[in-house]
């Protein structure tokens, strides 16, 4: 029998800075909602999809900006969410900003968790790619401080049986990044979803701001087809607070091919029917990584080419 998992990616438009969560939260309920009567199984909803995203500013004040964090998950502001979910018989995947406390220190990270049909968390993953810098960059038209307040994730990347497949996650940024996807490949992974904030303009790259949306699309289709798996990505998009951010929210097959995309800058829900056996052609034939992968020889190139590990500033 196939295993066909109906999946709706939910867009958010912008958040306004004095946008109170429960006002948010009904935004993502409506989204949840269409989805469930469009038949979905799961909900995707963005990265840091209860707040404004407050990377692109700078906020000195520690009470304003623990502000911006979830305290704890689930907590009384998003547990509608929790009970729609049950409700509805519809699982979802939410990020949030999370404050937490490790051995007497507190620690921020860019997380993302997994919520089955019955409104309990699957499964959590902290993003390991934070983009940007620590210190505000005056000259620039708004900021990118999520080395400021983020700490790097400290899950890696874990697979989880859920939905009826292999389930994995990643946050925006780290959709750039081969490894990412590779790491799950690896644990044969079926689903990755994810969430992004992603301004059309670098200021650090403006040469490349007509190329953002192709950019999006490129690197996850291509870690799709690499990988054997699906890949839902689920945008905030729009004008948040002065900054313009893609939307293109979408929805990719093992083959690479898009199935589904969001066409505006607000609110939507896409919907596609994945055959997560789709995944298995592609894991057992192009892309057998135990039959074709040659690792004793990546490492001969880099020997042979002087190469170092990082070949970055
Ligand atoms: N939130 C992000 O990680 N955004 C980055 C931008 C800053 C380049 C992204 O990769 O989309």
């Amino acid at each position: 029998m196939p295993r066909i998992l109906t999946v709706g990616v939910a867009q958010l438009g912008p958040i306004a800075r004095t946008e109170n969560r429960q006002h948010v939260v009904s935004r993502l309920l409506a989204l949840m909602e269409g989805a469930a009567h469009m038949g979905s199984d799961l909900v995707v909803y963005p990265e840091a999809a209860l707040t404004a995203f407050f990377g692109h500013w700078l906020v000195a004040d520690e009470d304003e900006l623990d502000s911006y964090f979830e305290h704890a998950m689930p907590n009384p502001a998003v547990q509608p969410l929790f009970e729609a979910a049950r409700r509805l018989h519809i699982g979802f995947h939410l990020g949030y900003a999370e404050l937490t406390v490790e051995n007497g220190d507190k620690r921020r990270f860019n997380t993302s968790i997994l919520v089955g049909r019955d409104g309990a968390i699957v499964g959590k993953y902290r993003k390991i790619h934070l983009p940007g810098y620590a210190e505000p960059h005056p000259e620039a038209p708004f900021q990118n401080l999520e080395k400021r307040y983020f700490d790097v994730g400290n899950l890696g990347w874990p697979v989880w049986e859920a939905f009826g497949g292999r389930v994995g996650m990643m946050v925006c940024n780290d959709r750039r990044w081969p490894e990412a996807y590779r790491v799950m490949g690896l644990q044969g992974v079926e689903l990755i979803l994810l969430g992004y904030n992603t301004p059309t303009h670098d200021p650090s790259m403006p040469q490349t701001d007509g190329l953002g949306n192709f950019h999006n699309h490129l690197v996850m289709q291509a870690g799709a087809y690499q990988n054997g798996t699906w890949v839902v990505a689920a945008a905030k998009a729009g004008l948040e607070e002065g900054v313009e951010m893609i939307g293109q929210s979408c929805i990719i097959a093992p083959s690479g091919e898009l199935v589904a995309q969001c066409s505006t800058l607000g609110d939507e829900v896409q919907v596609a029917r994945c055959d997560l056996d789709l995944c298995t052609s592609y894991k057992e034939n192009i892309f057998n990584f135990a039959r074709h992968r040659r690792c004793e020889h990546y490492g001969l190139i880099v020997e042979r080419t002087g190469a170092g590990p990082v070949l970055g500033r």
